[in-house]
């Protein structure tokens, strides 16, 4: 244990109290024991490489290479996703796919390669393959984007589950981005970055790694193309980055490079490769489309642990009222219910939650539960009793419930997957619905047990159903949040089939954006804890998961109101907009901080409701197109490389860039601009990019420009939809999508597309229809040019 483990574990005591405490030490030192049990017997382990190539079997989208210790299946899908899995891996089954896998891409084959190798030439990408099993990603300009080393493995003598490493290489210029939610992002700088999801235990800044959401999904972006790897095992894993150095232009390039070490599972990943916009297409098409929440889940939202009783959230709803301040939702956390245990109240502190939850959604407000996967073991606990009575939670090799200790006390963690468990667990949600509740916040799912020492999370021999493949939690881990998600949000989708269910989960993995959003967790109340929310927004993005948000303000302690005013002025724009504290770190109500930053915090308010129209089209979009609301600078111009390196500021859908105050004291900051002509959208003064310009950033606001040519849809005073286009630079065109909210149903949104030029010296603007164009029945406002139609 090291010291930062052991101030952790302090901290952990503390917040159990004493008798719990000691529970949980007996259960660290238990689990300790039956791993080290499962540990024992193997015997040496012997690396194994595939060897050289022995012949090849061509077959639709690829075929077969085999080697002397091993083989590789290669097919390139319809689409343009390449899929490769050694050992005789196929794509299925996987948590992270969406059934069903893309059709192979008859098209593509396997043809040899010079020196005995293989390759599999596709209209996007080509795949070579070595005489000894090395496995370059090229274009199809021949440029390579990614060259794995070959495999080796390591297997216990006796068979069983073996570990795996590759090693790759790719350009000097590349720059790393994903792997989940990582703090220390969004670029990934030289490092080791674990993939095993953790609860950082108290509260995280930048640097603290890993976190609740961990993905094998590199994102890689170079000159010579953007290129996706999913790495597709379920397994504890460990990612080496080390970006690259270009040489003197003598040739001498040091390649950056990869070192993936996978504890166990298949050896398998697709590759995607394209624009950032057509790589999230084709990976969103791979793991899902991402569910699109209801509109009020897009508006300001907030939180704390611990409002003690249903008056107090009362009194917090009627003050957004009293001020004027718009507000969507209120979450409440594990202070509400009964002992803390799930799917109960506190019926003292809360004795009529449908009357607060009815009151609540009359003033416009819904509520939020939050629900935790351990469930209080207990005879005579109504859920433990009914989970127990089906078989439902985590048992270890002998058969017997596996315990942990977590809020409620000693639990017992339902096993999601399993699909029994998951009908079961859905159901319980009927509760939720049944007293009021709107959505769900799932918390804790990593899963956490809460330990003095070692890892907080259940024995890695606890056995798991998986789907009825059979396992333990060392391939079931990862996925445990994930499955809960799915778990919740078919639950959700059957007890009220007509709406979208609104669900967002700290823990998850690649697919998340099926079944709903994540947060940052509990990140902490510092300037270094802004900056990390934003990366970890950013990397999800990326990864396929687009709807997040940090705890404005912090979770851990109080802000200073510059802080507070920052942090609601950047979450503003991020798709969860959520203020949110613990136990003890105050409140995050926009008056709390003094006059001024009430004044400022409530500009932010209405300006997001005014983007509400916006906000709900990228939410639509990204279904549509798996774009993420919000992108790195770099989205349309890849090849930027001082934009791949900018981490200060972001693209809000294709139309704005927002440039948040990181720092303390700061009253302008530089903001690089990409290519094209940006507006400021409070001056309306131009400003022409590529290249960096100091804006004004006063408290009052950040800088948010505005792309020429682009349309906004923006609230306007009547409450529809108005048209907020920028002029396009004289002679250029622009233009822009807009899908009205359809409602909280499942009705087909519908997608308006406008075209916008100049002629005889006005902005135009059509909605284009067909081939027609007509004018748009929604009022339009042109901004940053003159003149009008
Ligand atoms: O161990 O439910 O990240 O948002 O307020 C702390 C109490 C448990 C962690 C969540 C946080 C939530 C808190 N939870």
């Amino acid at each position: 244990m090291d010291g930062v483990e052991l101030v952790r574990s302090v901290g952990r005591l503390r917040t159990l109290g004493a008798r719990p405490g000691l529970r949980a030490v007996r259960w660290a030192w238990r689990r300790r024991r039956t791993d080290a049990v499962a540990r024992a017997g193997r015997g040496p382990e012997l690396a194994r490489v595939p060897g050289s190539v022995v012949g090849a079997q061509p077959s639709p989208g690829g075929g077969v290479v085999r080697f002397a210790r091993s083989e590789l299946r290669i097919v390139v899908a319809v689409g343009g996703a390449v899929f490769w899995g050694w050992d005789g891996a196929g794509p299925e089954p996987s948590y992270g796919l969406a059934a069903p896998v893309p059709e192979p891409d008859p098209r593509a084959g396997l043809e040899p390669d010079t020196d005995g190798g293989w390759r599999v030439v596709s209209q996007r990408v080509t795949v070579v393959v070595s005489r000894l099993g090395a496995v370059e990603v090229r274009t199809p300009g021949g440029v390579v984007l990614r060259r794995d080393l070959p495999p080796r493995w390591w297997e216990p003598e006796g068979g069983g589950p073996g570990r795996w490493s590759v090693r790759t290489e790719v350009a000097a210029d590349a720059r790393f981005f994903g792997l989940g939610g990582r703090s220390a992002g969004p670029r990934l700088r030289d490092g080791a970055y674990r993939l095993w999801n953790t609860d950082p235990g108290g509260s995280f800044g930048p640097g603290d790694d890993p976190l609740s959401v961990t993905m094998p999904v590199q994102l890689v972006v170079a000159d010579a193309g953007t290129h996706l790897v999913f790495h597709d095992s379920t397994w504890d894993g460990l990612v080496t980055l080390r970006e690259g150095r270009e040489g003197d232009g003598s040739g001498h390039d040091r390649p950056g490079t990869v070192e993936l070490r996978m504890a166990g599972g298949p050896l398998r990943c697709w590759v995607v490769v394209g624009t950032p916009a057509r790589v999230l297409a084709r990976w969103s098409r791979l793991t899902g489309p991402a569910a699109v929440p209801p509109s009020w889940a897009l508006g300001p939202q907030h939180a704390r642990w611990g409002f003690g009783d249903q008056e107090e959230v009362w009194r917090v709803v009627a003050g957004y009222r009293e001020r004027g301040l718009p507000l969507s939702a209120v979450h409440l956390d594990i202070d509400h219910l009964d002992e803390r245990r799930v799917f109960t109240v506190d019926r003292a502190r809360f004795p009529d939650l449908p009357g607060l939850a009815a009151r609540s959604r009359a003033a416009g407000v819904r509520l939020v539960s939050i629900v935790d996967p351990a469930v209080r073991a207990g005879r005579g606990d109504a859920v433990y009793d009914a989970g127990r009575r089906i078989g439902a939670f985590v048992r270890d090799g002998r058969g017997r419930e596996v315990r942990g200790e977590v809020w409620p006390g000693a639990c017992a963690y339902p096993d999601f997957t399993d699909p029994v468990v998951r009908r079961w667990w859905g159901e319980l949600y009927a509760e939720r619905l049944g007293l009021g509740f709107s959505g769900v916040w799932h918390d804790m799912n990593e899963p956490v047990a809460f330990a003095p020492f070692g890892e907080a999370t259940l024995p890695r021999s606890a056995r798991h159903v998986l789907e009825g493949r059979g396992g333990d939690h060392r391939e079931a881990h990862n996925v445990y949040g994930l499955a809960m998600a799915r778990a919740g949000y078919e639950g959700l989708r059957r007890l009220r089939p007509g709406e979208r269910p609104f669900l967002f989960s700290r823990s998850g993995w690649v697919g998340l954006q099926r079944y709903g959003g994540t947060w940052s967790g509990d990140v902490a109340s510092s300037w270094a804890g802004l900056r990390a929310s934003l990366a970890l927004v950013l990397g999800l993005g990326l990864c396929g998961v687009p709807y997040s948000g940090p705890d404005v303000g912090g979770f851990d302690g109080v802000p200073s109101p510059e802080l507070y005013l920052r942090w609601f002025q950047l979450g503003a724009y991020l798709p969860l907009f959520r203020t949110h504290s613990a136990l003890g770190a105050g409140r995050r109500e926009p008056w709390e901080f003094g006059p001024m930053v009430l004044e400022h915090a409530g500009a932010a308010l209405v300006e997001r409701e005014r983007l509400r129209p916006y906000l709900v089209t990228l939410a639509h979009l990204a279904r549509l197109t798996g774009a993420p609301y919000v992108r790195p600078l770099w989205w349309d111009a890849p090849g930027d490389r001082e934009l791949r390196d900018c981490e200060d500021a972001f693209l809000l859908g294709d139309a704005l860039l927002v440039a948040p105050v990181l720092e303390p004291g700061v009253a302008r900051r530089t903001v690089r601009l990409p290519r094209g002509r940006w507006y400021d959208t409070v001056s309306g003064r131009a400003y022409d990019g590529p290249g960096r310009v100091l804006l004004e950033a006063p408290v009052s606001r950040i800088p948010v420009l505005a792309r020429a040519g682009s349309v906004v849809p923006v609230r306007g005073a009547d409450g529809g939809i108005e048209l907020e286009v920028w002029a396009p630079v004289p002679g250029r065109k622009g233009g822009g999508l807009v899908v009205p909210d359809p409602g909280d149903g499942w009705e087909r949104a519908e997608v308006e597309r406008y075209a916008v030029r100049w002629a005889a010296g006005r902005v135009v603007v059509r909605r284009v229809r067909g081939d027609g164009a007509v004018r748009p029945d929604r009022p339009v406002r042109v901004r940053g040019g003159r003149g009008q139609r």
